[in-house]
């Protein structure tokens, strides 16, 4: 039988940490911008009910509204037309929000390059120094664009021919798709694929083929300098939004000290 009660002392204790990999909700939250004719996602917002006063003299809470892909979010299978017949957001297996994660760490590379793109060779070199990517377990990209906080600008970091920030070329949207048997890709930028992703020949590879293999996105991860290469364990929790496409997520992570 599996141990929980140490795993509870560990936390209790502080051996292990719970690492918060969400980045804040708030009207600010950088949110995806998507070339002409394509539709919109809202921003996050929030009208207040009561403050403690002649609206409710003992409470204080909000109404809020947003995008369902807006923040730190999760995208599920339906979310693409790839996977339009496999789980929307509310019928994921918790079993399959819960596994052992693994960083990828290639901030260097992406300060040299905003469009850097993550292929299989560099995967495969990962792979070779750290291990098979873990089954039933979280990929994370590393790139160090949480450090630009959450303002929309230079978090889109867009000119004339659109966003430039950091993804996967087609080649290994496919690789973690169709070779490993992870749950999904975890990124820092404000979606997986990479800002030119739009203009691929293959559009939006990392949404095509993930969605369409079953498989996971989360996004605008935080704190990913926190973890280990190996080791920690990610729970993500979207809201269970039935019919959903996906979900603001809280993402955390188990790390061992
Ligand atoms: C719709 C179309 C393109 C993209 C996205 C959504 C996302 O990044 C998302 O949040 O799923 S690239
Ligand atoms: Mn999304």
């Amino acid at each position: 039988m599996a141990d929980l009660s140490s795993l509870a002392q560990g936390i209790v204790s502080g051996s292990i940490s719970v690492i918060d990999l969400t980045a804040p909700l708030n009207p600010e939250t950088p949110v995806l911008v998507l070339p002409e004719p394509w539709g919109q996602t809202a921003k996050f917002s929030s009208t207040e009910i009561s403050n403690y006063d002649e609206r409710g003299p003992w409470w204080y809470w909000n109404n809020f509204s947003t995008g369902e892909h807006t923040g730190t979010h999760l995208d599920a299978p339906n979310h693409w037309v790839s996977g339009k017949d496999l789980d929307d957001v509310s019928q994921i297996p918790p079993q399959r929000l819960v596994g052992p994660a693994v960083v990828l760490d290639f901030v260097a590379h992406t300060q040299a390059d905003p469009d850097f793109l993550l292929d299989v060779t560099h995967i495969k070199e990962w792979e070779a120094k750290h291990g098979k990517l873990p089954a039933h377990g979280w990929v994370l990209f590393r790139t160090g664009w949480s450090s630009r906080g959450n303002a929309q600008d230079t978090f889109l970091n867009a000119d004339e021919t659109g966003p430039h920030t950091p993804g996967l070329s087609i080649a290994a949207a496919n690789y973690l798709a169709h070779e490993t048997d992870i749950l999904g890709l975890g990124v820092e930028t404000v979606g997986t694929d990479a800002g030119q992703a739009f203009g691929f020949e293959t559009p939006f590879p990392c949404h095509a083929n993930l969605m369409g293999a079953n498989k996971y996105g989360l996004t605008q991860l935080r704190n990913l300098d926190k973890l280990p290469t190996t080791g920690a364990v990610v729970i993500a929790a979207p809201l269970k939004i039935e019919k959903g496409s996906g979900s603001p997520t809280r993402v955390l992570a188990l790390v061992s000290k």
